[in-house]
């Protein structure tokens, strides 16, 4: 086997790579973009097949290569089901596993809590925690539709249930420490050890960090596995005039156009008439700083991302058969919200072709 923990000095990530140097296959968990040179050239040294890309959550400090990772060797990404990254090739719920190698297995362990979707992985005597458990510390729960309390069920539920010699390998530390075990990290972790879960709320509660530099750049990048909307869409013609054998995965243009087929969409003259005349739930599904550089009068904000969660959430909305009016920017994040609305039983859903972009040119 080979295995790496790599370190990418500019987020602090760690990326784990993992290969089976005897039939030649091999995972990364949570690759950086900028770092991408340094995996290609691992795996051409040992002539590897990288067969997954997997993530522990959609990141909100550094782009993920896992978008390039799949462009360039046909690797397959995969993310939790709960990170609203719909051109992920698989998604990932807990309890799956992940074989490769000759008989190496990564089992998945749903931790949310930095975000609804963080997911922890387990291979042999190592866990991966990403950012819900860090080496004396923990995820931040203060973005990305996190929750504290859900930070301390999953950590203390089934992280610290597993055997105390386990390795953990975080997504992240800010202050030089590689490793440590679940031994350490549930005795002697500051914010967990012996504390209630109202005691490690009110710890995060208060932690008052600054956000980081580049989430509103980063996240919704993420969300396309780390390629721009735009580099996606061009990247969608190429693979339909079939440029390329390696790219035979669905781009995020082939889902666009599988939701748009099911969704109604109407255009901004009737969307406009339609909010005039009856109460209709106005949702905006694009990212906050988008949002705050302009929006539609009384559009309630949820990142697309966070829909699954927060939605739920909207007392409004507990009858289903609500009208709900969804857009973005130029539409497709709108179409693929609509369609997961009309998935999760919601049936009366529409969807504003063009977006916030056709919104203003009409006013
Ligand atoms: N200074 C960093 C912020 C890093 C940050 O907030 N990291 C998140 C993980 S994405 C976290 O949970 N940090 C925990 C902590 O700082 O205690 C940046 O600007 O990118
Ligand atoms: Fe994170």
């Amino acid at each position: 086997m080979l295995f790496k923990q790599l370190f990418d000095e500019v987020s602090c990530t760690y990326t784990y790579f993992i290969a089976d140097l005897s039939n030649k296959e091999a995972v990364l968990i949570d690759p950086v973009d900028s770092e991408l040179s340094i995996y290609l050239d691992l795996i051409a040294e040992h002539n590897l097949t990288l067969k997954y890309s997997l993530e522990t959550h959609v990141h909100a400090d550094h782009v993920t290569a896992s978008g390039q990772l799949r462009q360039k060797l046909g690797a397959k990404t995969a993310v939790s089901s709960l990170c609203g990254v719909g051109s992920a090739d698989i998604q990932i719920q807990d309890g799956d596993t992940f074989e490769f190698g000759d008989a190496e297995s990564i089992k998945v362990i749903s931790t949310p809590g930095h975000t609804p979707g963080s997911l922890s992985f387990l291979w042999r005597d190592r866990v991966f925690t990403g950012d819900s458990l860090l080496l004396g510390g923990c995820g931040r729960t203060d973005f990305q539709g996190g929750n504290a309390g859900d930070q301390y069920d999953g950590i203390t539920q089934r992280l610290f249930t597993l055997p105390d010699d386990t390795i953990v390998y975080p997504g992240h530390d800010y202050k030089g420490q590689w490793i440590g075990n679940i031994a350490q990290e549930s005795r002697h972790n500051p914010r967990l050890a012996g504390k209630t879960k109202e005691e490690f709320v009110e710890i995060m509660e208060n932690l008052n960090l600054p956000k980081p530099k580049l989430i509103d750049i980063v996240v919704p990048v993420n969300r396309y596995c780390g390629i721009d909307e735009e580099l996606a869409n061009q990247d969608a013609e190429q693979r339909i005039e079939g440029s390329d054998p390696k790219r035979q995965n669905a781009s995020v243009q082939d889902l666009v156009n599988e939701a748009k087929q099911k969704i109604t969409e109407i255009d901004v003259q009737k969307a406009k008439e339609i909010l005039r005349n009856s109460s209709v739930f106005l949702l905006d599904v694009r990212e906050e700083n988008e949002f705050e550089a302009g929006h539609i009068e009384n559009a309630v904000l949820i990142p697309r991302g966070q829909l699954e969660i927060k939605i739920a959430e909207q007392t409004e909305l507990t009858d289903k058969s609500s009208a709900i009016i969804v857009y973005c920017g130029s539409g497709m994040r709108a179409a693929l919200s609509a369609n997961t609305l009309l998935n999760m039983g919601y049936t009366n859903v529409l969807s504003i072709a063009g977006g916030y972009q056709a919104w203003k040119q009409k006013l």
